[in-house]
């Protein structure tokens, strides 16, 4: 294929409720889609998951702008009609790091690309499932009645798994409360966003006897070591987020017994494709994986629910339903149907952006130069 257009389009979404990290407090969804004409007509979409500072992982919105713009995007260029996806990672490999700039445009061309073969995501990745089992991200919250309200609203909507936002002086109150109030069946686990050090071992350990299915980047990004000897402290298995940024990262990880689960983000991995590398490493090993999310829109969503009904995604995913994040998204919503997300069937990521919906929350559209 051959770009013909390309488009930033910046979005400002509101949430339904603030998401409240480790790291800070989200009260929107602020991203950019990129929107990519091939000189046949065809059009592909994709969202970048990075969020406004760099705060979570290095990469930040207006940092995705510029290296799409000043380096990835012209050495996509040289490539003229000889453009694939699967072309994309090693033209852009002397490009270091910078993972979610090269997911958004690498799925971009992945969407255009599908979409002139008829072929959805799910069915060009590997999907076996035309559902998906979904949990929900609950946020650190003012309060622990607070907490229960929204744990409770999410699992009368029949989320089928309950994963709690945690941070030093939010932890072991905040799950002995969810266990005391919901029992000891719900599936529940925790995300620390690498709030803790190797230090904090003994008070991570007080969540042992509370049978979480893992706990999520407790440590910071780059200490490996730290979280191959946390696992040796205590039950909860330990599973990565941040520190997997690519499928040798995972064959380290998996290597150093650093974790027993990972949390795959197509975004932060550098796309869909190292995303299956990573799925593919896992399953060789005995390492279940689940789908982690960045709130994305559908436009972003989307892609993501069809990576999660691959095999190996054995956990429930953050693929939440779109009512979770906003009251009105760009593309027809994601719903619950007993507890499960319905996976796109249609050509390229299988959702249509709705233009007045769009319109709606953009802040700003431009051209890229091709
Ligand atoms: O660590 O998984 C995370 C959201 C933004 C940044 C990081 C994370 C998250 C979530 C939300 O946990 C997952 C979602 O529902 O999209
Ligand atoms: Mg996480």
């Amino acid at each position: 294929m051959r770009i013909a257009r390309l488009e930033v389009i910046w979005l400002k979404v509101p949430l339904v409720t603030p998401f409240r990290t480790s790291f800070g407090t989200a009260h929107d969804k602020d991203t950019f889609l990129v929107r990519l004409e091939t000189t046949d007509g065809t059009v592909g979409w994709a969202e970048c998951a990075a969020e406004l500072d760099p705060l979570y992982s290095a990469e930040w919105l207006d940092g995705c702008e510029q290296v799409l713009r000043r380096e990835l995007v012209p050495r996509l260029l040289a490539l003229g009609d000889q453009l694939t996806a699967g072309r994309v990672a090693t033209a852009l490999e002397p490009v270091t790091g910078n993972y979610m700039a090269k997911h958004v445009i690498e799925t971009a061309v992945l969407d255009a690309e599908l979409k002139e073969a008829g072929w959805s995501f799910g069915h060009h990745l590997g999907a076996v499932k035309e559902r998906v089992p979904a949990g929900v991200s609950v946020g650190i919250m003012d309060s622990i009645p607070e907490l229960l309200d929204h744990v409770e609203r999410y699992l009368d909507q029949g989320y089928l798994r309950i994963k709690l936002k945690i941070e030093p002086g939010w932890d072991v109150a905040a799950v002995r409360a969810v266990r005391e109030r919901f029992g000891d069946e719900i599936l529940l686990q925790v995300d620390a966003n690498a709030a803790y050090t190797l230090a904090d071992a003994a008070q991570l350990a007080r969540l042992d006897p509370f049978d979480l299915l893992l706990i999520e980047q407790p440590l910071p990004t780059d200490d490996i070591r730290g979280h191959a000897r946390l696992a040796t402290l205590i039950s909860t298995p330990v599973c990565l987020d941040e520190s997997i940024e690519s499928a040798r990262d995972a064959a380290t990880a998996i290597a150093l017994d650093a974790c027993r689960v990972i949390n795959i983000k197509p975004a932060r991995v550098g796309g869909y494709l190292e995303a299956r590398r990573i799925h593919d490493i896992a399953v060789a090993n005995g390492i279940p994986v689940w789908c982690g999310g960045m709130l994305e829109t559908g436009v972003g969503r989307a892609p993501n629910v069809a990576l999660a009904a691959l095999p190996g995604f054995v956990l429930p995913g953050d693929t939440s339903a779109s009512d979770r994040y906003f009251r009105q998204d760009i593309t027809a919503p994601f719903v619950l149907d007993q507890g499960h997300v319905a996976v796109p069937t249609g050509p390229g990521i299988g959702v249509d952006v709705l233009p007045d919906a769009l319109a709606e929350v953009t802040i700003s559209r431009s051209d890229v130069d091709v």
